[in-house]
């Protein structure tokens, strides 16, 4: 008998309840797919009809017409009675030949949402109650060779929720209703999304035989790399299912070489069997800039005689360290990657739709795709969603993005008792040892902003707690998130970092500056100018952000009668901040034209959204070493909306999405006025330092250069380095700030070079030509359908040069760029649009014609 398993991990049984634990090997030949043939009715009504699965009783809904898009217009109210209501799913299958001749017989259901009832030929097989676990039940007993019937009842979470309130000891805790129960948090609605409770079988179902010997969570880890030499480790749990002894034999290799061998007898369940090996001159995983994210390819192998299990597994070889160290009255909190440190420069990233079965595995793809196209290195996934597929951390891993993993707690107090704690084992379990082998994760966060919400967001004076609740109540935080979690992580990987919560300290307090990571909110939640990024620059940024409206073409798919207006209720229900459109506003006021007309204003508040972050990641990279990371707040978005994403749910960058290749490359110029002088920075967090000129034009916005000044310079790597200061009144005396424009250029060897545009007065103050002679030409790039050039030319100075049409699905090399006088640009564009339709649709914005407004 044969057997193979797959790169698929699959959790392990678990005591009496058959909870899985996390990977596994599958048997190949043995493994059924139960995901056709399903249909859904609400429970009780007997109107069975055609169901997807993987799926949501919403999207099983909406493919009916028995609910409307709710994404749409102002749908998300009239689907809110979804979640009231029991629904079930069924479906009949026959066990295939060689599932009915194993021994054993188990049912997987990958992952339920989330209160189920599982009933196989009528018995109640499996109570889930959990969805972020993976259940693999036995039933060797239950099944039929044919005519099973499979039928599951999804309970409304409320009635979960109520159940485990009275587990609870605390019946009111901060975070409301949500936190009792392990679903994912931001579909109880959130400040960037619609509430949408979903229910159902969002995961795949299968069958699975098995004989004599069940291994499972097959796991890999680079315990060190010395001499030249990489120390791994291959971990496993074994299930022996029959009597006696037996001698297995494990073998790691790759196409070149056998790495290991090793005979050893099974008698019993075993877990956590681990065998070392050594790699001589490892090719190492580097993340995005640094390097190759080289991947072996190994294949581990299990046998005794013939019985073969075989699991094949990509693994990137690479040590990771988060080093605190005392400097000053702080600490440092640098991530080193073989050693080397690495300067984080990324996003948070929250789930792609509300709906999470409909992300695709291409949009996953285009999504982390654009992340490394815009030299980001790490994304955080963000503790209110879901622990996310294997398909994001594939791409993370072969695209060298480094992943931040939250476990899935945000913004509220949870609870601790025993029930709670014995299934928030299963899932940490489990989710660590599915996503441990993953060289992109490298760093695991106990929660998002609990710490945060406690210590500053009077939850305790707000909802009344008594100071000996209180004290219970946090007590049992630090019980999850400083010992039960750390602790079964570092049980199976001592090496693995982890942080209990994010940030580590609240933003209002000068401590937050001086150690750990940090969410910086004064601007946007407290109101203060952008200005403040410079001086609230932490150790590790990990949240800080402003919202920006999504584009128009984006607009007209979610609001499809076409009315696009201020006071359109549907505009209205698309931003979930309270005061959103409101804070909008008010920075916009502060610094730009306020247009009247809709259009104008969504591309303004994009102005607004991408000057704002650059200010703040230029702040973080030119306090290096200080800081060593930063992750703006929020890279993608669940649903279309106004949020704080750079690139919105139909996969349009806003215009912080097309400065960011500028701002995250491994070089940035930036310019900083402090007090009297201006100062001239180059930050180099590439791998080697550079030689180079940095240079400076001074010039009004007709093009006329009234200073230059050129400075040779090293720029060391790992340094943000001031090269050049003088007195701003050298620049101001000889012309007005709002007449005037500091161009500056670094160029350095092999012809590479960059730039910035800096201005002394804000940009609704600027002198701005009303029509600076922009012309555009459009022409096909010849062999590429469906590709065209635009080429751009400016007589006086073009600021924030927006090209649009109207097709959702269009991509720009560059948009919102800054044209000086004289300039000529290319911007390659791809589209559905024919020639014709393009020259007649397009749209050129620009701050220029604003002026006034
Ligand atoms: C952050 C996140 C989210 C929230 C965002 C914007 O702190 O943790 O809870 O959506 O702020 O308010």
């Amino acid at each position: 008998m044969k057997k193979y398993f797959t790169q698929h991990f699959l959790p392990c049984l678990c005591a009496s309840v058959a909870i899985l634990l996390a990977s596994t090997m599958q048997a190949q030949e043995a493994t059924q797919p139960l995901n056709a043939n399903w249909q859904f009715t609400e429970s009780g009504k007997n109107n069975w009809l055609a169901a997807t699965v993987p799926g949501t009783v919403h999207t099983d809904l909406l493919a009916h017409g028995k609910i409307p898009d709710p994404y749409i217009g102002t749908n998300e109210s009239q689907v809110q009675w979804v979640e009231t209501k029991a629904w079930e799913y069924k479906t009949t299958f026959n066990a295939s030949e060689e599932i009915w001749k194993s021994k054993h017989k188990e049912l997987v259901f990958e992952g339920l949402d989330t209160y189920a009832f599982v009933y196989l030929n009528d018995s109640l097989i499996l109570t889930g109650e959990n969805m972020f676990l993976e259940y693999r039940i036995d039933v060797t007993k239950h099944l039929k060779k044919t005519k099973n019937n499979l039928r599951i009842v999804f309970h409304p979470a409320s009635e979960l929720i109520e159940k485990n309130k009275t587990l609870a000891a605390h019946k009111n805790l901060p975070g409301g209703d949500r936190v009792y129960i392990r679903k994912a948090q931001y579909q109880f609605g959130w400040d960037f999304g619609p509430r949408l409770v979903t229910a159902g079988i969002y995961k795949k179902i299968w069958l699975r035989g098995i004989n004599e010997l069940d291994v499972k969570n097959i796991n890999l880890k680079t315990e060190k790399i010395k001499n030249d030499t990489a120390w791994l480790e291959v971990n496993f749990d074994l299930n022996y299912l029959t009597k006696g002894q037996k001698e297995y034999v494990i073998e790691v290799s790759d196409k070149s070489k056998n790495y290991l061998k090793k005979q050893f007898s099974v008698n019993e369940t075993t877990s956590g069997m681990g065998y070392k090996f050594a790699i001589p001159k490892p090719k190492l995983w580097w993340a995005n800039n640094m390097g190759k994210p080289y991947q072996y390819e190994f294949t581990i192998k299990i046998y005794s005689g013939n019985d073969i299990l075989e699991k094949k597994i990509k693994y990137g070889i690479r040590t990771i360290e988060l080093r605190q160290e005392k400097q000053g009255n702080g600490k440092s909190f640098t991530f080193f990657l073989n050693g080397e440190p690495v300067f984080m420069k990324g996003a948070n990233w929250i789930p792609s739709d509300n709906f999470t079965p409909r992300i695709t595995s291409e949009k996953y793809y285009s999504l982390i795709k654009s992340a490394q196209q815009s030299n980001m290195n790490m994304l955080r996934v963000w503790g209110g969603g879901i622990y996310e597929t294997e398909d994001f951390y594939n791409d993370c891993d072969s695209l060298g993005i480094m992943v931040w993993q939250d476990f899935m707690f945000a913004g509220g107090v949870y609870p601790a008792n025993e029930y709670f704690m014995n299934r928030l084992r299963v899932e940490t379990q489990s989710q660590f040892l599915r996503l441990s082998p993953h060289a992109c994760i490298v760093a695991w966060c106990g929660n998002n902003e609990i710490e945060e919400g406690w210590n500053n967001w009077g939850w305790q004076n707000e909802m009344k707690i008594s100071s000996s609740d209180s004290l219970k109540m946090w007590n049992d935080e630090k019980v999850i998130f400083n010992d039960f979690i750390p602790g079964i992580i570092h049980s199976r990987d001592s090496n693995a970092i982890y942080i209990p919560s994010s940030p580590s300290t609240g933003w209002s307090h000068p401590e937050a500056y001086k150690s750990g990571d940090v969410h910086y909110w004064g601007v946007w939640w407290g109101m203060e100018p952008f200005s403040s990024y410079d001086n609230h620059v932490g150790r590790f940024m990990s949240e800080y952000g402003f919202q920006g409206m999504p584009p128009l073409s984006s607009f007209a798919l979610f609001n499809p009668d076409g009315t696009f207006s201020f006071s359109d209720p549907a505009f209205q229900s698309h931003q979930k901040h309270p005061k959103g459109y409101e804070t909008i506003n008010t920075y916009m006021q502060r610094d730009y034209p306020v247009p009247d007309e809709f259009s104008d204003y969504v591309y303004v508040s994009q102005v607004v959204q991408r000057d704002g972050v650059s200010r703040a990641i230029e702040a973080h990279r030119k306090a290096m070493p200080y800081c060593m990371g930063t992750l703006f707040w929020q890279y993608n978005d669940c649903w279309p909306a106004t949020s704080w994403s750079s690139v919105d749910y139909y996969g349009q960058k806003k215009l912080l999405q097309y400065a960011l290749k500028d701002l995250y490359a491994p070089v940035l110029v930036s310019v900083t006025e402090r007090n009297d002088s201006v100062l001239l920075y180059v930050v180099n967090d590439d791998t080697i330092s550079h030689k180079g000129l940095l240079a400076f034009a001074w010039m009004n916005l007709k093009g006329e250069t009234i200073r230059t000044s050129f400075t040779p310079t090293t720029i060391y790597t790992g340094r943000s380095s001031m090269v050049f200061g003088f007195e701003k009144k050298q620049l101001l005396d000889t012309l007005d700030p709002e007449n005037g424009v500091l161009h500056l250029i670094f160029s350095y060897e092999n012809n590479k070079s960059v730039t910035t545009n800096y201005y002394f007065a804000n940009t609704k103050s600027l002198a701005l030509a009303k029509d600076p002679g922009l012309m555009s030409d459009i022409v096909p790039v010849a062999g590429k359908a469906g590709t065209y050039t635009v080429t751009l030319r400016t007589v006086s100075l073009a600021k924030n040069v927006y090209l649009s049409f109207n097709d959702p699905k269009a991509t720009f090399s560059d948009n919102g760029f800054d044209m000086l006088a004289g300039e000529t640009k290319d911007v390659i564009i791809t589209t559905s649009l024919s020639l014709e339709q393009l020259k007649a649709g397009m749209r050129i914005q620009t701050m220029n014609s604003l002026q006034g407004q």
